[in-house]
Parts: structure tokens; C-alpha cells; sequence
């Protein structure tokens, strides 16, 4: 195979044992890779119903047929397990450099097993895997064990790693590298810490094989040079995901007050412009030339690097308008290996309980110090941090009160940075994504505010598939940034075009969807597999404050979702996906997609509709 390196690499960490494994093509070519194979790895190897936090859950770290090449955009990679934040399939995207050397040293994939027997550290250098007591590095932040490894294996080294949080087994604790570049929402920093596993390096000394490599030398050197044609390119590169702060406000969707409201009176004071005038560097993921990782310095001194979602969930959602003091909740997050979007969503919650006095503790809207104090406990799991340690779902649960109906989430996962009181179209995006209430897979809301925010139609229905398919779909298989594309416009095009190039493969775009189609409703088959008969559609339901309790504030003050008509869409949803009306694939759309085995598994856990 061109492209890919036909080669997983299992690690068995109970058994400190690891192996080369060859896959077939037809895996290649029926997942592309990085969501696609993990996907398919989970669902073939997990038991429904095993602990996500025990030695029988696995890890996987999956790269695409691009990464590492010299395509814009391509250091990507998927990290994926169990979920102990949901309890079904999770995983997230980081931009590091780990992809690229784990592709160097001759694997598409590592798959972790097992449970160390002492607090360890992973080497992986090409066909040698070294098992490292990781000594005094159990305890430290993800920043300082990074500098650590970095100072031993070199600046090439690839890291990945956890903190603290990610130790204490914090359900939303999360995989850090390259000094604040975090992925794995779903807690998948828990399971790396469940498996005592503080950190990986690659280092990798192959030359990556493409199928045409003069051919790829040329599109590559023409699609950088594109991107930086776009007119979009120059502000971009100012703001990055930035200037999405101004647009949501403008738009009554930023997450305020723990999603009550849908603009913020500070929101010029945590915008673009504002982070503009803080910037000290860019950073970036491997292979861009967009690099959009704005660095600025915190209230604490120390460097931060800002993104939309971070700045909403840290700032509006808490009622915290100091960008600098933002800034720093948001170090702490990454020095912690705690998700930003999660944590700020839990803040919130916590601000409004304590208004409440739903809790003993006293915890105030955008009161900084308290903050920052609640934010380490959440990762030491001390007090009130216990509870929130937990997630939104089950902190609702124990404190009680009404507080599951402003518990922001969806089947566990926190919802992130978009208030829907006036977006049916994006509640219905995070109610069907892949892994709880992420924007990752279907970000229809700026097509949605354009288009008609107030119609629940089929027509939504249509461009939220489209985007699930693009976006959760191709960009997350291929293992690529889907930025490029979104931000400035570099047309979809391209991407046949590099597949060709490395693979030697020609995928039109009715296959690729079809492959889009088939990891969709795989990883759809996984969250049925795994709740069995409590599977229901209301599991596809957005939190029910954004249909009791309208806004008061701004251009669309008064507005609220209707149950009616949401039900209504997600029955529309379900006919065009082929699923029956709980929301199960039925058993002729698993087998359109060569899912027979899906269809079979499932049976044995549900009613399966022909
Ligand atoms: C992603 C989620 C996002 S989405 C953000 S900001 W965003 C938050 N970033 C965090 C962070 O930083 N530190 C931290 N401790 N927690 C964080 N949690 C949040 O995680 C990220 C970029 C961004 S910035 C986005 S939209 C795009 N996401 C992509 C994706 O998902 N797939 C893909 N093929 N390309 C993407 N490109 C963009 O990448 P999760 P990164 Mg992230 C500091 O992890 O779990 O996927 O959740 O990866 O390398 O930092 O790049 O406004
Ligand atoms: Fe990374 Fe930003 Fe480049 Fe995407 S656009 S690869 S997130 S630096």
C-alpha cells in the first residue's frame, strides 16, 4: 500500500509487550483512517459494557493516508477510547508533531492496552518500544513533562501526555503536546491516566511513501501557495478562531451565564481585537501555513494560547470579561490536561448552583481568584471539585434541585461554545454528533444565521448530514485540519487530488461520503451497542433550558426552541439516515454500508428494524 504504512503498532502495557500488526487494504480503503479506524478497532475489540476507566478499554491513536506529508494542514491526529464521561464513543483531534513521527517510525496507528503496573512512560522509537518508569514525572503538569522529555529525546521528538487531571482520572481530563494543543474531550486523558500511562514519545526516521511523489511535490507546492492567495488569509492569520468571540455576540450565540443568554456586555472586552492587541507569537500544528494558535500573556505572566471556544466557555460563560485573567484559566486548563470547552461549562453550572444555593459553597460569576482556586481542585478532585470532576450529567445528578434542566450537555458530553436558544439547526448538530454535544462534526450555525435561524425544515436536516459527512466524516478520517477549508475557503477539491497522490487511489466524493456514511453509523451502532434497550431518541435531545427558558437580553430577547418542531426535525433526520424512529440504524442501511456485522451485533441487543 502507497500512503499508508499498512502497519498498526498494539502496545500491551500489563504485559509491557509490544507488536507490529499488518491490516488488510480493504481496512484502508473501507475507513481512510485517523476516526475511521478507531472506530472500527473499538467496536471490534471492546465488549459492550466494559469500564472505560479498567484495563480492558483501549487507546488509539490513528493517523490518516495524508499526515506527515507535506500537505497544508495534515499533522493531525485522532485520539480515541470508551468514554468515562459518556460511556460510549469518544474521541478528539490534536495538531502535533507526535502524529508525524509515529507515521516516521512506520505505523498508521498505536492501539494501547493494558494497565501499566507503575506510572510509565512510552518510547517508541521505529521498530523499538521502550517501556520508561516515569519517576518523578507522575504529578507534573503537561507542560513541564513535555519541556522534560523534550530536553532528553530532542526538539523532533513527538510528545503527547497527560496532567494531573488526566492522573486523577477527571472524566473530562484530556491529552496535551506542543506546549497547548489538547484534544480528547470526552476524557480520553482519563483513560491514558487509568492506564498509568503519563506520556508517549515517537520518533520516527522513515521517509513516508506516496504512490506519485513528483505528482505530490507539485499540488503540495500549489496548495500552500493557494492558501496564502485566499483573501481571507491576512485576517485570519490576525485572529484565527478569534474573531468568532464578535460574531457570536453578534449573532445572540455566545454562551452566556451558563448558556441563559446569548450575549455578553463584556464580549468586546474578550474579542479578536482585544486579543490582538495581547498577541506575542502564532503557533501552530505541523505542515500549516495558517498557523492560528494565537499566543498571548496572561494575567499570571505565563503564555496561553487562545481559541474561540476556549475564550467563550472561560470568559462570557462564567461572567468573566478580563481576557488576561481568561488567558490564564486557560494555561491552567493545558498545564492541568483538563478540556477548556468542558471546564468552562462546569463553571458555570457551579456559578449558577451557588446563586441558587443548590450548593454549600459560595462560587460567584466572573470572580477570578475563586475561580482559579475551584479550577485545581476540579483537577485534584478536592471539595466542590470532586463532584464537578465528574462532568455537568452527574454533577446535576447529585446536587439535585432542577439543576439536570440547565446541566448543559448532551449524553454526558458538555455542550460547546454555542448558545441554540435561536438555533435549531445547531442543537439538532450537537444532539446527533458523534461523541455528545461537540461542534466538530456539523458546525451548520453560520450557514443556519444566514440562511433562516428560526425554520425547523428538511432543508437544515439536508446540510447538517452534509456537514456530519464532510466534516466528522472525511476531515476526521483523512486526519486533516478541516480550517483551511472552513476559514478561508481552500476548496474540497484538493483533497481527491492529495489522496490520488499519496495512495494511487482515485475516491470520488459519492465514495467518500459512502465512508462517511459507514464510520457515521458504525460509531452510531457503538452508542447503541453499548446503552442496549435503554436506547431512546430523547438521548438525541438538546438540555431542556434552551426550550423552558427563554432569553431576556439582546436583538432576540424571548427566544426559545420549540419541542414540537425539534422532535419533528430529528424524526426527519432519522428517515433520511435510514434509522428507525428511536434513532437505530435499521438493519438494510448497516448492510448497504458492508456493516452485516453491525447488523448482527446489534440484534442481539435490540429489536432491529429490516
Ligand atoms: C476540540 C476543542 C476545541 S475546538 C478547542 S478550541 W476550537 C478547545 N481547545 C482546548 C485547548 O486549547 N486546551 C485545552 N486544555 N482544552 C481545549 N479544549 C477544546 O478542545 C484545535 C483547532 C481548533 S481550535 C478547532 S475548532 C479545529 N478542530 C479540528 C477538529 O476537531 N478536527 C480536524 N480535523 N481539524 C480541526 N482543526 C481545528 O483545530 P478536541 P488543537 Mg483540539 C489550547 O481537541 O477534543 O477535538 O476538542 O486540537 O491541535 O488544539 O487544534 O475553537
Ligand atoms: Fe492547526 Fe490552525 Fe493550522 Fe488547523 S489552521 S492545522 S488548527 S494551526
Amino acid at each position: 500500500m502507497n500512503g499508508w504504512a499498512g502497519k498498526f503498532l498494539r502496545v500491551n502495557l500489563s504485559k509491557a509487550k509490544a507488536g507490529a500488526e499488518r491490516y488488510g487494504a480493504e481496512i484502508a480503503k473501507g475507513f481512510l483512517g485517523g476516526r475511521g479506524f478507531a472506530v472500527k478497532i473499538l467496536w471490534d475489540e471492546l465488549k459492550p459494557g466494559v469500564d472505560a476507566l479498567s484495563p480492558d478499554n483501549k487507546l488509539v491513536f490513528a493517523a490518516g493516508p495524508l499526515t506527515g506529508f507535506a500537505i497544508p494542514s495534515s499533522g493531525k491526529l485522532v485520539v480515541a477510547a470508551k468514554s468515562p464521561l459518556t460511556g460510549s464513543y469518544g474521541d478528539g483531534n490534536i495538531g502535533t508533531a507526535a502524529v508525524v513521527q509515529m507515521r516516521k517510525a512506520g505505523y498508521d496507528a498505536l492501539i494501547v492496552e493494558g494497565q501499566a503496573k507503575k506510572p510509565m512512560v512510552l518510547l517508541v522509537r521505529d521498530d523499538n518500544v521502550e517501556f520508561l518508569d516515569a519517576g518523578e514525572l507522575w504529578g507534573l503538569d503537561s507542560l513541564t513533562t513535555e519541556e522534560k522529555l523534550a530536553d532528553i529525546y530532542g526538539p523532533a521528538a513527538g510528545i503527547l501526555c497527560i496532567g494531573p487531571a488526566g492522573e486523577n482520572l477527571v472524566k473530562f481530563a484530556n491529552i496535551v503536546s506542543q506546549k497547548g494543543r489538547a484534544g480528547g474531550r470526552p476524557g480520553i486523558g482519563a483513560v491514558m491516566g487509568s492506564k498509568l500511562l503519563k506520556a508517549i514519545v515517537f520518533l520516527g526516521s522513515h521517509d513516508l511513501l506516496a504512490a506519485f511523489p513528483k505528482e505530490l511535490k507539485e499540488l503540495s507546492a500549489e496548495a500552500y501557495r493557494e492558501i496564502l492567495m485566499k483573501p481571507a488569509y491576512a485576517f485570519w492569520k490576525r485572529q484565527g478562531t478569534m474573531m468568532t468571540i464578535e460574531w457570536s455576540q453578534e449573532n445572540s450565540v455566545l454562551p452566556t451565564r451558563n448558556y441563559s443568554e446569548g450575549v455578553f456586555e463584556k464580549a468586546a472586552s474578550i474579542g479578536g481585537f482585544t486579543m490582538e492587541k495581547m498577541k506575542v507569537a502564532n503557533r501552530g500544528c505541523p505542515q500549516c501555513n495558517m498557523t492560528c494558535g494565537n499566543v498571548v500573556k496572561g494575567s499570571d505572566r505565563k503564555e496561553s494560547e487562545l481559541d474561540y471556544e476556549n475564550v467563550a466557555m472561560l470568559g462570557s460563560n462564567i461572567g468573566l470579561g478580563n481576557l488576561k485573567q481568561v488567558a490564564a484559566l486557560n494555561r491552567a486548563a493545558d498545564e492541568l490536561g483538563l478540556d477548556a470547552i468542558s471546564l468552562g461549562n462546569v463553571l458555570g453550572f457551579a456559578m449558577e448552583a451557588s446563586d441558587k444555593g443548590l450548593i454549600k459553597e459560595r462560587i460567584s460569576w466572573g470572580k477570578f481568584k475563586e475561580t482559579k482556586a475551584l479550577v485545581q481542585n476540579i483537577a485534584f478532585r478536592r471539595g466542590l471539585g470532586e463532584t464537578l470532576a465528574e462532568g455537568v450529567y452527574r454533577a446535576a445528578e447529585k446536587i439535585g434541585g432542577n439543576s439536570n434542566q440547565w446541566a448543559m450537555h448532551v449524553k454526558g458530553l458538555e455542550v460547546s461554545a454555542y448558545d441554540c436558544h435561536m438555533a435549531p439547526g445547531m442543537a439538532l448538530a450537537y444532539s446527533t454528533s458523534s461523541i455528545g454535544a461537540h461542534h466538530k462534526d456539523a458546525w451548520v450555525i453560520s450557514w443556519e444565521v444566514k440562511t433562516g435561524r428560526e425554520s425547523y425544515n428538511a432543508e437544515k436536516v439536508d446540510k447538517i448530514i452534509d456537514l456530519q459527512r464532510i466534516r466528522g466524516g472525511v476531515f476526521e478520517c483523512l486526519t486533516v485540519c478541516r480550517l483551511p477549508w472552513v476559514e478561508v475557503g481552500f476548496e474540497l477539491d484538493w483533497y481527491p487530488r492529495f489522496l490520488h497522490a499519496t495512495t494511487g487511489l482515485e475516491m470520488n466524493w459519492n465514495t467518500l461520503y459512502m465512508i462517511a456514511d459507514r464510520v457515521f453509523n458504525l460509531t452510531r451502532a457503538f452508542w447503541v451497542r453499548e446503552y442496549g434497550n435503554e436506547w431512546s431518541c430523547e438521548l438525541d435531545a438538546p438540555p431542556a433550558r434552551w426550550f423552558e427558558e427563554p432569553t431576556t437580553k439582546g436583538a432576540l430577547k424571548g427566544s426559545k426552541l420549540d419541542r414540537d418542531k425539534y422532535n419533528q426535525m430529528l424524526q426527519a433526520y432519522y428517515m433520511r439516515r435510514g434509522w428507525d424512529e428511536r434513532g437505530i440504524p435499521k438493519k438494510k442501511t448497516l448492510n448497504a454500508l458492508g456493516l452485516e456485522d453491525a447488523a448482527k451485533q446489534l440484534k442481539k441487543r435490540v429489536k432491529l428494524s429490516d
